[in-house]
Order: C-alpha cells, then sequence, then structure tokens
C-alpha cells in the first residue's frame, strides 16, 4: 500500500505571522535544482548536512532574503529525500516571496503532514511514530512530551513488533499442526496456543488501558462545571480561567451552549467547561443546552458539580466527581462552620474567588489519581486503541473457539497479524494513512 509521490514540494514548518527566523523546507527529487536556482547558482553541489549563509533570489534575480541553507542528502534527511532548509527572517512577505518563488520553480505546496508522510513512505518511520511526532507537536504537558519521544525513539513499535512476531509463532505451531495432521500432538499443540494467545491477550489489553493516560497527558483532561440553574457555573468557570469568558446574569438558565476553554492545574493541561443549568423546561433552546450538558458529564474526565444549598441532589462522591457549594459569602460564619462539617463538599464563592486554593488541590489531586500509570509503554492515538481492540477480539475469538478447532485458531491468529501490520502501518489502507496525517499541519 506504500506509494510514492514523485514530485517535489515545500512547506513553512514554523508558525505563521512574525519572528525572527522562519523555516521553509524544500523536500523530493527537485530539490537540488531549486536550490540552485534560489541561490543563483551559488550552491551546485551541495554537501550533506553543511549550512551555508547566502542570498536567495527570484526568478528574476531580485534579492528575496539573505538567509541559512541547510542541505540533508536522501536517503539521511527526516524524509528520507532530498531535504533543504531555508532559515529566512521571520516576515511573511519574505516567506510570501520565497513562496512564490519555488512555485515559479514548479515546485507545489505541501499537503498537511506530507513531510512525515514521506518519512514513512521511505520507511524511516512506522505509523506509530509518525503518530508520535504528531502528538509531540501537541502535547500540552511535560509527561505528554516525554511519552511521545519515548514513542517516537521506537519503543512501543518495538512492543507491538515483538507482539507480532509473537503471534507469528504461535501461528507457525498451528499450521504445522495442521500439515501433519496427527491427532497425538494435536493437544499439546493447543495448550501451547492457548498459553501464548492468553499471554498476548494481557499484553494487548495492557496496552489499551494506557489510551485514557495518554490523551490526559497530551490533550489534557475535560473537567466539566455542571448543576442546577443560577448556582454560579459560569461564575466559576470564569473565575478558574481568570476572564470573563461565560456571560453571567442572575437570570436562571443563561447559559444555553458548552463552553471550552483550555487552562491549567498544577501539572495538568486541562480543558474546562460550562454548561447549561440542568432543570426539565419547556424552552427548545434550553432543552438542547440540558441534552448537551448531560452529553459533556458522561464524557469528562471529572465533573464538578455546583449547588448552594445541601439539600440539593449531591452526586454520590465518586472517583470523578467533586461537589462545590458556591456562595458561601452570602452565608455568616455560624452558618458556614456549621456546614463546613460535612468534609465531602468543597465550600467556595466563585464571586470572590474564596475556597480557590483548596477546589484547585482537589482538582489536582483527582488528574494526579487519573494518569498515575505504571506501564512501561503507552499509545498515544484512538486509532492505535481501535486497532489493539480489533488485535484483542481476534485473540479472544482464538481462545474462545469451543471445539478447538486449529483452523479457527488459525483464521483468527492471521486476523491478529494482519490487524498488527496496519497498526504498525506495513499495510494501512489509504483511508487510515489520511485520516493520520490530515491531522498534522502544513510543513510539518
Ligand atoms: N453572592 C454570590 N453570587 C454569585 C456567586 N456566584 C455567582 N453568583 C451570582 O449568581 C447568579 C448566577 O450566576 P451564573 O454564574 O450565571 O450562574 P450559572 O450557574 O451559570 O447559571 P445558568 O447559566 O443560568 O445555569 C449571578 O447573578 C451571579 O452574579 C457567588 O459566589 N456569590
Ligand atoms: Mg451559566
Amino acid at each position: 500500500m506504500k506509494k510514492k509521490k514523485e514530485n517535489t514540494f515545500f512547506g513553512l514548518s514554523t508558525p505563521q505571522g512574525r519572528s525572527a527566523t522562519a523555516t521553509i523546507r524544500i523536500s523530493g527529487e527537485k530539490t537540488r535544482t531549486a536550490l540552485h536556482r534560489l541561490t543563483s547558482g551559488k550552491i551546485k553541489n551541495p554537501k550533506h548536512r553543511k549550512s551555508t549563509v547566502l542570498n536567495i533570489y527570484n526568478k528574476n534575480n531580485n534579492l528575496i532574503d539573505n538567509v541559512v541553507v541547510v542541505f540533508f542528502e536522501g536517503p539521511n534527511s527526516y524524509t528520507g529525500d532530498d531535504l533543504v532548509e531555508i532559515h529566512t527572517h521571520g516576515n511573511p512577505i519574505i516567506i510570501n516571496r520565497v513562496y512564490n518563488t519555488l512555485l515559479d520553480f514548479g515546485l507545489r505546496i505541501a499537503e498537511p503532514g506530507e513531510f512525515t508522510r514521506s518519512a514513512y513512505l521511505n520507511n524511516k518511520i512506522d505509523l506509530i511514530q509518525a503518530e508520535s511526532i504528531l502528538s509531540l507537536i501537541n502535547s500540552n504537558t511535560k509527561e505528554g512530551v516525554n511519552l511521545s519521544l519515548n514513542n517516537i525513539s521506537g519503543t512501543l513499535s518495538a512492543k507491538t513488533v515483538q507482539m507480532r512476531m509473537d503471534i507469528i509463532s504461535a501461528l507457525g505451531f498451528v499450521e504445522y499442526e495442521l500439515d501433519i495432521s496427527e491427532t497425538d500432538t494435536h493437544k499439546n499443540t493447543i495448550v501451547k496456543t492457548h498459553k501464548s494467545v492468553k499471554k498476548l491477550l494481557l499484553e494487548t489489553k495492557e496496552l489499551i488501558s494506557t489510551a485514557k493516560y495518554a490523551r490526559l497527558k497530551t490533550v489534557g483532561a475535560r473537567v466539566v462545571i455542571y448543576g442546577k440553574p443560577n448556582v454560579g457555573k459560569s461564575t466559576l468557570f470564569n473565575s478558574l480561567l481568570n476572564y470573563e469568558r461565560s456571560i453571567v446574569t442572575n437570570i436562571a438558565g443563561t447559559t444555553r451552549d458548552t463552553i471550552e476553554e483550555p487552562s491549567t492545574v498544577g501539572n495538568h493541561s486541562v480543558v474546562f467547561i460550562d454548561t447549561a443549568g440542568i432543570r426539565t423546561t419547556k424552552n427548545p433552546i434550553e432543552k438542547l443546552g440540558v441534552v448537551r450538558a448531560q452529553e459533556k458529564i458522561d464524557e469528562a474526565d471529572l465533573s464538578i458539580q455546583i449547588i448552594t444549598k445541601l439539600t440539593e441532589t449531591v452526586t454520590k462522591k465518586t472517583k470523578n466527581n467533586l461537589t462545590v457549594l458556591n456562595k458561601t459569602d452570602l452565608l455568616n460564619e455560624a452558618q458556614l462552620n456549621n456546614l463546613k462539617t460535612n468534609k465531602n463538599i468543597i465550600f467556595v464563592s466563585a464571586k470572590n474567588k474564596s475556597g480557590f486554593p483548596t477546589l484547585l488541590k482537589h482538582i489536582n489531586q483527582k488528574l494526579d489519581l487519573k494518569t498515575q500509570n505504571k506501564s512501561e509503554h503507552q499509545i498515544t492515538s484512538l486509532r492505535q486503541e481501535q486497532s489493539l481492540k480489533k488485535i484483542q477480539k481476534e485473540l479472544k475469538e482464538a481462545l474462545e473457539n469451543k471445539e478447538n478447532n486449529l483452523e479457527i485458531i488459525a483464521h483468527h491468529l492471521g486476523g491478529a497479524i494482519k490487524e498488527f501490520d496496519n497498526l504498525l502501518g506495513k499495510t494501512s489502507p489509504d483511508d487510515i494513512l489520511e485520516s493520520v496525517f490530515s491531522n498534522f499541519c502544513v510543513g510539518k
């Protein structure tokens, strides 16, 4: 399924806008020619990894900028093809000029993720490593960065390669048995195969279980704020963010849509979600808001229920829920001290931010618990999780076929191997590749 596009492409690999320098990369077979023309003939035979400071020119020989170019000769480049990095001054006008010149030279603008895709197509990296590059770029936490770096270096790939080899050898026993078809060795083969499939199932299960940690570490935890109308959810949301993001009024039912904003708590990256107050209502818009709120609560990593009176229904304290009693500024000291005997509730005033250190400490503790993971290997994408679930299903079916039919076992082991090939990107269908690389930005 690995196909190579022949043409040469380029892209800006640093963010748009003004900066001290910006980097444009060119990759493909016309890289040398483009470099030769861009430097007005100054660089004829570029040397691998050599950097040169010089002027670059457009097709009419007008100066574009004074730049640093670094050439990488394929296959010893990021993409595996000839590649050049051009470090210009970080002005969008200069970048535009380089773009127009390279288009004039017959090169094309890279598609999202095409540099990494080339690296994959040239067998420099597998699909897991490609995804790890994406998660490295997008990680919002230190741990996420470390995890992604680890996976780029190939530790997760090595683990999956080893698991794939184990299935291949299990399938080898089964096929040998099928070939010789002797009944007296049959039972031995079944016992042996069951043993290795069981071990593989455990390993698969452990990898699948790491999916949620990786998401929390890279993208961040989703923390939803919910409760009845007017309890101060939006006020709390705004106070946590330190700016007036949500509209606050004293009218019950102010917030309709869900509102999401990223933030950090301790070492954790979080997305706080403000929701519509939950009540039965005839208003069709508010009704939709309540449905959305419920969906966000269901999918959240942590939910914070806001109440203003103890008599309000309090969700049972679970691992994923905190209960916060708001508007404590309206209570006198005696009333508050009386309420504070309830240790399961955090007392705050969203209006004047009292009780916030305790609230943040609790959120931090909950997220600490959720991100603690001792697994040596961790997966980082939904695709990896889904692929491993398919492998798990095949392995289970191989194990659970009651008659211990060797042909059925062989069929499911074969299915699992095929899925491992997809996971590593050995034989991934084009639509899978498309969805992996389209998540990258142009220039990556
Ligand atoms: N005294 C006091 N008033 C508060 C506090 N928090 C919020 N309020 C007030 O309560 C009213 C409702 O606040 P919101 O933040 O809009 O409440 P909400 O839960 O988002 O309400 P809906 O969006 O309608 O569900 C506003 O008048 C706020 O000023 C607080 O800590 N103390
Ligand atoms: Mg609100």
